[in-house]
């Protein structure tokens, strides 16, 4: 029902209260540029966990109705919830709209029936058929997605034809968002993600958009099912609707853009420094079944001169995919060559995905079933589906008790020797068809349906493996997921899932890493080289370039695929791959300061050109280059048979990161790439710290820092910390100043308590 009249109001500190014919709002002001709007009584979030109420001047001013305002915004609310935002110069940058919408074709009863039933079964899984009683579901997301259901919220924001938009994190397609439609609803899609994907496994519904006017942001925080149509329908609005809860949304107002990502962070939370070693490279493929293979990979590793951290076990480690188990037949002794690869300076993560095996005997079953842990249908039986140990159930996340026994379980993986966990499957996916929207899960001791727990069900595992990872070793847990809702930036990295071997894929990392960016996640990346189908030499070539600066550097495959390593694609192959494996370990210390910079600000390691040159037309559609922090511009080949390409370079002078090469802002180059080439290059000024190449993170302490120093002026902050535990956050770290000046490079010590000073700083002038 729409809220009707607004009758009165009432300021309350900072809070804004609304009476409506039909019920109440509020607009609470978090601070001078963020707002919150709900409808209602205000519910818990799950992306927002701290109060960041800062105390800031409010009042409301009398102009043809009550116009809320704060240091830097106006915001005018009126019938039904209507809202304007200006800036406090009156430049209006977003309104509601209540322009008509696009009417749908006109569909006869018989059609909708029939796509009903269509894609009831789709929604339900191809083997079941149409007529599965989970298709129940189907029909009500068809009547939905087909307009014919009134979704429980629904707005529509004026376009005023000057937005660009970013965020959203995974969703497929070029970095600006306009004109796309997406879906939050975690989903696990093994067909090729093409940009006509509405949803992929990570639901962040929250929107940058950027005007001449300024940039600014909406969190949509709501976990239920929701869309977003960012003027595809119409032209004249964008419109956001979700099928359950109450409108509740912040605007997060820049005007820059690194504002608004800064403000969102601050909101939902920022990604902690990660152990360093985490930042090396990974190897990984669903195939690696026995200790024999995994020694195999890591003594090869080393042979090859590729530096190496981290080595990764997918399912089959497991004794029958029995989570918290361990095969003993293939593997050995439990934990032996986790320990052994430990030896050579090798981490080892195992994949942990939620579903329990169904199996009365099995403790973690067992223990389940009897302390009632376990997803129930609505009759109160334990729910069962099929996953990959066959019949599975479904911790029940959302209730703390259930978080701290799952944490518990983060023990059993750290004795074996193992260094994180790598969460999988969990969005949950299952084989016999989606869970039923009514399966019975919890928001802590309230009962809740799935439909309402679905979207943050990876968050709240990765929340309780974050917690039982820092109680079990005391390091700064390394937790990947797959499937996440907002927020989830505070415990764990993410990769983007089964991506495949295929061109389209190497660029859409490009776009979909920098948008995971500019939506708090800055630790994410790639399947390098591709998870399914088979890649190439060209392909795994130009994959390992353009991900030098993903911050999870893992390649990993599909097992059925051709193996992956890069020693089986040819002498040329090989010896490109260890260049920019030497490159990225070359560039640790940059990526770590990022990383640092990050856990301060919010701001990403790789971020869209857009971020940085938001008043520069040519940066707000680029989806091949990227920006690594301010200093590095990496433009890589992600074209079959590309031995050149153009290079659009913003503002300022740039050179070529290795032979100094000078390219001049505002301008579009041809620059030549061959197969060996990741076209890279700093900006003036710039000073990018590196360490000696390593085999792996701590084989020894770097002892020798070098300066990579362009021409120009410019300051430079480095941080170094034992890269391992929290010992930095009561102070055990050292922070450096460099300043190019007037031709001169000095250094100033900012901060010491780490205790381990380099023996030498060596600038090298490049340029
Ligand atoms: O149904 O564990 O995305 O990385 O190798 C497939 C096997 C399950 C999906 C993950 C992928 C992993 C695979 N998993």
């Amino acid at each position: 029902m729409k809220l009707g009249r607004l009758h009165s109001f009432q300021l309350s500190g900072q809070r804004f209260l609304l009476h409506f014919e039909n019920g109440t709002a509020c607009a609470d002001v978090l601070n001078s540029r963020t707002v919150r709007f709900y409808e209602g009584t205000p519910v818990h979030s799950f992306a927002v966990e701290a109060d960041v109420h800062e105390p800031t001047e409010v009042r409301v001013e009398m102009d043809g109705g009550p116009v809320l305002c704060t240091e830097d915004l106006r915001i005018r609310v009126s019938a039904d919830f209507a809202v304007s935002v200006c800036a406090a110069d009156g430049t209006l940058l977003a309104c509601t709209s209540d322009a008509p919408r696009t009417p749908r074709e006109k569909m006869s009863p018989r059609w909708i029936k029939k796509m009903s039933a269509l894609y009831g079964a789709m929604m339900a899984g191809a083997e079941n058929g149409a007529d599965d009683p989970l298709a129940a579901e189907g029909h009500e997301s068809a009547a939905r997605a087909f307009g014919m259901k009134e979704p429980a919220v629904s707005m529509q924001w004026k376009l005023f034809g000057d937005e660009k938009f970013y965020g959203l994190g995974d969703k497929t397609g070029f970095l600006n968002k306009f004109g796309y439609e997406y879906e939050n609803w975690n989903t696990d899609e093994p067909k090729a993600h093409t940009e006509q994907y509405h949803a992929l496994y990570k639901s962040i519904p929250f929107l940058i958009v950027l005007r001449n006017a300024g940039c600014f942001g909406f969190f949509f925080d709501s976990p239920h099912r929701s869309r977003l149509d960012l003027g595809k329908e119409n032209t004249s609005y964008f419109r956001y609707e979700a099928d359950g809860g109450a409108a509740d949304w912040y605007f997060l107002y820049g005007p820059r853009m690194t504002d608004v990502v800064s403000s969102y962070t601050a909101l939902t939370g920022r990604q902690p420094l990660p152990q360093l070693w985490t930042l090396g490279y990974h190897q990984s493929r669903w195939g690696y079944d026995s200790a024999e293979s995994v020694r195999e990979i890591a003594s090869r590793m080393r042979a090859e001169e590729i530096p190496c951290d981290a080595i990764h076990f997918d399912i089959d480690y497991m004794d029958g995919y029995r989570v918290f188990t361990w095969d003993e037949e293939a593997f050995g002794a439990p934990g032996a060559v986790v320990k052994e690869l430990g030896e050579q300076g090798f981490h080892a993560v195992p994949i942990i995905d939620p579903g329990v095996k169904k199996d009365p005997g099995y403790a973690v079953y067992d223990e389940g079933v009897e302390n009632g842990y376990f997803a129930k249908t609505p009759a109160g039986e334990v729910y069962v589906n099929t996953v990959w140990p066959g019949e599975a159930v479904f911790p029940d996340f959302g209730r703390e008790e259930v978080r701290r026994w799952w944490a518990g379980k983060e023990k059993y993986l750290t004795d074996l020797g193992f260094a994180g966990t790598w969460n999988d499957m969990n969005e949950p996916a299952s084989f016999r068809g989606e869970l039923p929207p009514d399966v019975v899960f919890h928001d802590e001791e309230e009962p809740m349906p799935h439909a309402k727990m679905h979207n943050v069900y990876g968050h709240l595992m990765s929340k309780a493996t974050w917690e039982g990872l820092k109680d079990a070793d005391g390091k700064r847990p390394f937790v990947i997921t797959r499937a996440c809702y907002a927020g989830t930036q505070k415990y764990a990295t993410v990769w983007t899932g089964d991506n495949m071997s295929l061109w389209m894929h190497l660029q859409m990392m490009i776009p979909q890493l920098c948008n995971l960016g500019l939506s708090g996640f800055s630790l994410c990346g790639t399947d390098i080289g591709g998870f399914g189908g088979d890649t190439t030499p060209e392909l795994l070539t130009r994959w390992i370039e353009a991900a030098v600066f993903s911050p999870l550097f893992r390649n990993h495959s599909c097992s059925g695929t051709n193996r992956q390593e890069p020693w089986l694609y040819g002498e040329e192959t090989l010896a490109i791959y260890r260049k920019y494996v030497r490159l990225r370990y070359e560039l640790l210390p940059y990526i770590y300061d990022l990383c640092r910079v990050c856990e301060e600000t919010g701001l990403p390691v790789m971020r869209p050109l857009v971020l940085h040159y938001e008043d520069d037309p040519k940066a707000w559609n680029c989806s091949d280059e990227f920006l690594v922090g301010e200093s590095l511009l990496a433009a890589p080949v992600v074209e079959q048979g590309a031995r050149q390409r153009i290079v659009y370079f913003p503002a300022g002078t740039w050179y070529d990161y290795r032979t100094g090469k000078k390219y001049e802002g505002n301008t579009r180059c041809i620059v030549d790439a061959p197969l060996d080439a990741l076209p890279l290059f700093a900006k003036e000024g710039s000073i990018i710290p590196t360490w000696e190449v390593t085999a792996y993170v701590g084989e020894k302490e770097p002892e020798i820092l070098t300066l990579r120093v362009y021409p120009g002026e410019g300051t430079y902050v480095h941080y170094r910390d034992n890269g391992e535990d929290f010992a930095y956050r009561g102070g055990a770290y050292d922070a450096y100043r460099f300043e190019m000046k007037d031709g001169k490079l000095s250094a100033q010590l900012l901060h010491r308590g780490f205790g381990h000073p380099y023996a030498e700083v060596r600038a090298e002038r490049i340029g």
